[in-house]
């Protein structure tokens, strides 16, 4: 991490407010209230909806799904194909890329703004082509990922991670978990910058639950202030994680809402940038009210 970098993470509570996220049609305001990202997973083994999203084969369910979505506030779609739970099983390409098109097709001829949750320079193609403007990485920014997202213009997330969902859980080792994780993203930001992405295009995430233990995820959710020193808007994709679980003695999947929008509130008060969520409505009215106690902006 650059010096400059480490001076802006450490005044990150004074800064300006989060900038927008620049896309290529328009651009993504990010405050004073975070923009509202709704998860449309159409993959058959997704940890937080169990599948239901994905009869194979047709498209129109995850569609309406989203589409309800975006009626109940979100500003964003973000659409995967292959689940990133710790120990899922990996997707081929052509797998995930017939998953997710049909869907990103259809909200983006609707007018409205779609990520695409991938790691792979092909299936991130496939969707830029099929209309989705962001591109969000799980994977950390992999030198062929970061070039489809540099020669298309689309808009890009740069988020923490380490290994694959098979191995992460065992790679939680850290001296500093914040320190360690703000030097990655500050490097990525370096990389997209090298591969020709503008930065007004770029919002670094965390990566809550991605390599982390439950406490890990707390102390980088404690930290947005000093993320937002670096300069980009923050994502935040906590909603119903497994984190929640071991503050609420054990809560399955199905009982963290209270948990997600309690992160949510207190994100939303600390300038994050867009929340990511499967609870669009409830969250909506949350970071609202979250905002306008936040004494950050
Ligand atoms: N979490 C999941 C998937 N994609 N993308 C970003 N940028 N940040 C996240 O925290 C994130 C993500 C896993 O959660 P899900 O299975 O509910 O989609």
């Amino acid at each position: 991490m650059s010096d400059e970098v480490a001076r802006a993470a450490a005044v990150g509570h004074a800064l300006a407010p989060t900038p927008p996220l620049r896309l290529p049609r328009g651009e993504l305001a990010c405050a004073p209230v975070p923009a509202v990202m709704g998860i449309a997973n159409v993959t058959p083994d997704s940890f937080a909806d169990g599948g239901a999203l994905y009869p194979d084969g047709h498209p129109e369910v995850g569609l309406a799904h989203a589409r309800g979505l975006l009626a109940e506030g979100a500003a964003v779609i973000d659409v995967g194909g292959e689940s990133t739970r710790p120990g899922a099983a990996p997707v081929a390409a052509e797998e995930e890329a017939r998953r997710v098109v049909p869907v990103v097709e259809g909200l983006a001829a609707d007018g409205a703004v779609v990520s695409v949750d991938t790691t792979k320079p092909e299936v991130a193609r496939a969707a830029i082509a099929a209309g989705a403007q962001i591109v969000n990485d799980v994977g950390g920014g992999e030198p062929g990922l970061l070039e489809v997202v540099a020669e298309s213009g689309c808009a890009y997330v740069l988020m923490h991670s380490r290994g694959t969902p098979a191995t992460m859980r065992d790679l939680t080792g850290y001296d500093d978990v914040v320190a360690e994780v703000t030097a990655f993203l500050a490097e990525g930001l370096d990389r997209c910058a090298t591969a020709g992405i503008d930065l007004e295009r770029v919002a670094v995430d965390p990566g809550i639950g991605f390599a982390k233990t439950a406490a890990q995820s707390v102390a980088l959710l404690r930290a947005v202030p000093g993320l937002r020193g670096l300069g980009r808007p923050v994502l935040i994709g906590a909603s119903r994680k497994s984190f929640l679980a071991s503050l609420l003695d054990g809560a399955p999947v199905a009982d963290r809402l209270e948990g997600s929008l309690a992160v949510a509130a207190v994100a939303a008060a600390d300038g994050a940038g867009i929340l990511r969520v499967h609870d669009v409505a409830a969250t909506v009215r949350t970071a609202r009210v979250g905002a306008a106690l936040g004494p950050r902006r």
